[in-house]
C-alpha cells in the first residue's frame, strides 16, 4: 500500500481529485492544503479528512511518511530537502517549459507560447523539473484567461486520470524539456496598469486586454483624470453560424 500525500490551494481541484482516485485501492490518500491559506482553513477547518500544511515546517515526518507528494497548485515551494527525500510530483497549468511560473495563459495570450497542462518530478527550479506528460490546449482568438484557464483546468484533472496509476507505479519515462521561460508574480502585476497614451496594434490591444480578463477579478486598470483608478476587462464572443441556414438553397 501506497501512501500518497496530495497538496493543493484549489477546491475545485481537490474535488477533481478525490473523485478520480476514490476507486483506487491500492494507495492511501492524504490530503491537506497550505497553512497560510485563509479562505480553505475557513472552510476546512472542521474537517478531519484534509489538514493545513507548512511542508517547511513537516520535513522529516513527510519524507518519513509518504511513498508520493502530489502538488496540484500547492502556492508553497518545495525545499530540496523534501524533493531529494520523497518523490515529489506537480501538476501545472502550463505547457512546459513555455511560462512556466505563474499564470501561463496569461503569458501565452500575450507572447504566442503554446499553453496546456503538464505533470512533471519536482526539483529546485521553479515548474522546472523532468516532463511526465502534458497535453497542449488551442488557443483561439475568443479565448479570455478565463476561458483558455478553463480548458487548462479540464487538461489538467484528464492528465491526472490517465497517468495518475503510472505515475504512482513509476511506470513512466520522464524526459528533460528545454530550460523555457519563466514568469514570475510581479511579472503578472506589471501588466496591469494600462497607459491611456500607448499606442499600439488593436490586436496587441485586445490580447492585453483578454490576457487580464478572468471572471471577477480586478486586472487591468488605468486612472482618469481626477486619479479615480478605474478596471477594465473585455468580453469576446464567436459569432456562432447557423449552418443549416448557409446552405439551405435560396
Ligand atoms: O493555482 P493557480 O491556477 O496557479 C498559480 C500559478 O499560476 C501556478 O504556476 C502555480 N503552480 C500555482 C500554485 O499557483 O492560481 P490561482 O488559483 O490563484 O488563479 C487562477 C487564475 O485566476 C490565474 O491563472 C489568473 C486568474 N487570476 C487570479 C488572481 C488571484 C487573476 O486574473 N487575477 C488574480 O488576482
Amino acid at each position: 500500500m501506497q501512501n500518497v500525500l496530495l497538496i493543493s490551494d484549489n477546491e475545485y481541484l481537490i474535488g477533481a481529485f478525490r473523485l478520480l482516485t476514490k476507486d483506487l485501492t491500492n494507495a492511501s490518500f492524504a490530503y491537506a492544503f497550505s497553512k497560510n491559506n485563509k479562505a480553505l482553513t475557513a472552510k476546512y477547518e472542521t474537517k478531519k479528512w484534509i489538514v493545513p500544511l507548512d511542508v517547511k515546517e513537516k520535513l522529516p515526518a513527510l519524507i518519513e511518511k509518504y511513498d508520493l507528494i502530489i502538488s496540484l497548485h500547492c502556492k508553497q515551494i518545495f525545499p530540496s530537502e523534501l524533493v531529494k527525500g520523497v518523490r515529489c510530483i506537480n501538476v501545472h497549468p502550463g505547457l512546459n517549459p513555455f511560462n512556466r511560473g505563474w499564470y501561463p495563459q496569461v503569458f501565452s495570450i500575450l507572447n504566442g507560447m503554446p499553453c496546456g497542462a503538464t505533470i512533471h518530478e519536482i526539483d529546485e527550479g521553479l515548474d522546472h523539473g523532468n516532463i511526465i506528460c502534458q497535453k497542449e490546449v488551442a488557443l483561439e482568438a475568443w479565448d479570455t484567461s478565463y476561458t483558455i484557464y478553463q480548458k487548462v483546468l479540464a487538461a489538467e484533472i484528464a492528465l491526472m486520470e490517465e497517468n495518475l496509476q503510472k505515475i504512482m507505479d513509476g511506470e513512466y519515462q520522464a524526459f528533460r524539456a528545454e530550460e523555457g521561460n519563466l514568469n514570475l508574480k510581479k511579472d503578472f502585476e506589471k501588466l496591469l496598469e494600462i497607459d491611456l497614451g500607448d499606442t499600439d496594434t488593436f490586436q496587441n490591444h485586445i490580447d492585453k486586454l483578454r490576457a487580464l480578463s478572468h471572471g471577477n477579478y480586478d486586472n487591468a486598470f488605468f486612472y482618469d483624470r481626477n486619479g479615480t483608478k478605474v478596471y477594465v476587462k473585455i468580453t469576446l464572443k464567436k459569432e456562432e453560424v447557423d449552418h443549416h441556414s448557409q446552405i439551405s438553397p435560396e
